[in-house]
């Protein structure tokens, strides 16, 4: 595997020719992708994710349509392989060769067989769409067709607690975005569990200033258990003494945008009525976004047990910009770039308000710029035509990865890494970004 130490040295060296320098960093990119491939899947990183993640393999099966097809469908159908019959798909598919004290919470707590029993946000059609215009393979769309209809039917049916058309989320690890700061407030009522009951991989991967803390990782036990204690069986969830159900501008406006998609490979397939209705499902979502989660500045998520808004300025309210016809994009570029992301000042797309008291810019969700988050928001801004502030944001990130040895995620303001390094969806969307121009 070629190491980002190779590119430092070469910058170190004064190469400038910004062609061979793209040409690096996809090549150190790719070796990334090569190191964390595990036959059929790629982990997130060899330490401290040694599995296979829902949307982490979508992210990544877009970077790989472009150094591998073949390896890019592969790592979809194996996830969807672990699809449940209900239409859910786990968020971990767990690698049976891996030691079972290198993750916790392990296929043993989940008791669901080689999967967890929560979601991911739904960036799968996406990626499978992606996957097929890169490299047409009719019988690759039509074989995976059907099971993002299914999984996207179980969102529709079995999530919308609030009856609002938004779908809710069980635990804070649905959202992707696990401790950050939206979550606090309903995850307040759910009562930790004592964290001598179990123990925590994570610390033995990252610096523990940078990860979620021991109260944290409590409640989110608390959540999983009493989640797998029902069966995993949503219509029993509300009752739930310490239950967790938010409805996420982020996760639902990946599922509008993702209904927009699937009308896409439906027409694709032939199939007219089916893409009607998937057009119909996503103005429904992107409605009730705006009708629910909007304040008239941002989108906030909406405790659904409480019926109220969650007024944390988090990246998640940024994510709407992914639906073109969004009718409050103007507001929510001001809010973009306003004080409180700094869209176009800040290094990426800040995770959280940079002018809360609580911003930490080194802490997991909780401040740091992501770059599943930065290459989603640069595709919202080219969906609204923002071409500049989408150029600016595709340079840093690029820069970020070539500084930060494809860091997890990073300062926003220093610039500097946190997290694990040869980060595989850091890695796969540096060589999609690389691949495209704004
Ligand atoms: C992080 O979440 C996992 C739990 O799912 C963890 O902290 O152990 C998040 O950043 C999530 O978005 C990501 O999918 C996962 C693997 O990269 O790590």
């Amino acid at each position: 595997m070629q190491s980002v130490a190779h590119l430092n040295d070469h910058r170190r060296a004064g190469v400038t020719d910004p062609t061979g320098t793209e040409q690096w960093l996809r090549n150190a990119a790719a070796g990334v992708l090569a190191g964390n491939w595990l036959g059929s899947s790629t982990v997130p990183s060899r330490g401290l994710y040694p599995h296979q993640w829902s949307w982490d393999s979508a992210f990544i099966a877009l970077g790989l349509r472009h150094l591998s097809p073949e390896r890019a469908r592969l790592e979809l159908r194996t996830l969807f392989e672990a699809q449940w019959t209900d239409g859910r798909v786990p968020h971990i598919v767990f690698n049976p060769a891996t030691p079972a004290e290198a993750y916790f919470p392990g296929p043993a707590f989940w008791q669901a067989g080689q999967t967890s029993g929560i979601v991911q946000p739904p960036v799968h059609a996406l990626a499978v769409w992606e996957v097929h215009r890169a490299n047409p393979d009719t019988e690759f769309l039509k074989a995976m067709y059907p099971k993002l209809a299914a999984w996207h039917e179980y969102l529709r049916s079995r999530r919308d607690f609030g009856g609002r058309g938004l779908v809710s989320i069980v635990h804070p690890w649905e959202s992707g975005m696990d401790n950050s700061p939206a979550w606090d407030g309903p995850l307040s009522r759910v009562r930790p569990i004592d964290p001598a009951e179990f123990v925590r991989r994570d610390l033995e991967h990252g610096d523990a200033a940078d990860r979620p803390t021991d109260d944290d990782y409590g409640r989110y036990v608390r959540l999983a258990a009493g989640y797998r204690d029902l069966g995993y069986d949503d219509s029993r969830w509300t009752s739930f003494a310490d239950a967790f159900a938010v409805e996420d501008p982020g996760f639902n406006a990946l599922f509008a945008s993702a209904e927009h998609v699937m009308a896409e490979i439906a027409t694709e397939l032939g199939l007219p009525g089916k893409a009607a209705g998937h057009r119909a499902y996503a103005a429904r979502i992107t409605h009730a976004l705006v009708n629910t989660l909007w304040d008239g500045e941002f989108f906030f998520p909406r405790d659904a047990l409480l019926d109220e808004l969650v007024p944390q300025f988090t990246c998640t309210g940024l994510l709407p910009l992914l639906l073109a016809d969004l009718p409050v994009a103007e507001k929510l570029l001001r809010t973009a770039t306003g004080p409180r992301f700094g869209l176009g000042v800040a290094l990426g797309v800040p995770s959280y308000d940079l002018t809360a008291a609580d911003f930490d810019a080194a802490k997991y969700w909780r401040g740091p710029s992501w770059f599943n988050v930065g290459w989603l928001v640069h595709r919202g801004l080219l969906a609204h035509g923002e071409q500049a502030h989408a150029r600016r944001l595709r340079s840093d990130l690029l820069d970020s990865a070539w500084r930060n040895d494809f860091a997890e995620y990073t300062d926003p303001l220093a610039g500097a890494g946190h997290g694990a390094r040869a980060f595989s969806w850091t890695a796969a969307l540096t060589v999609d970004l690389l691949s495209s121009t704004t």
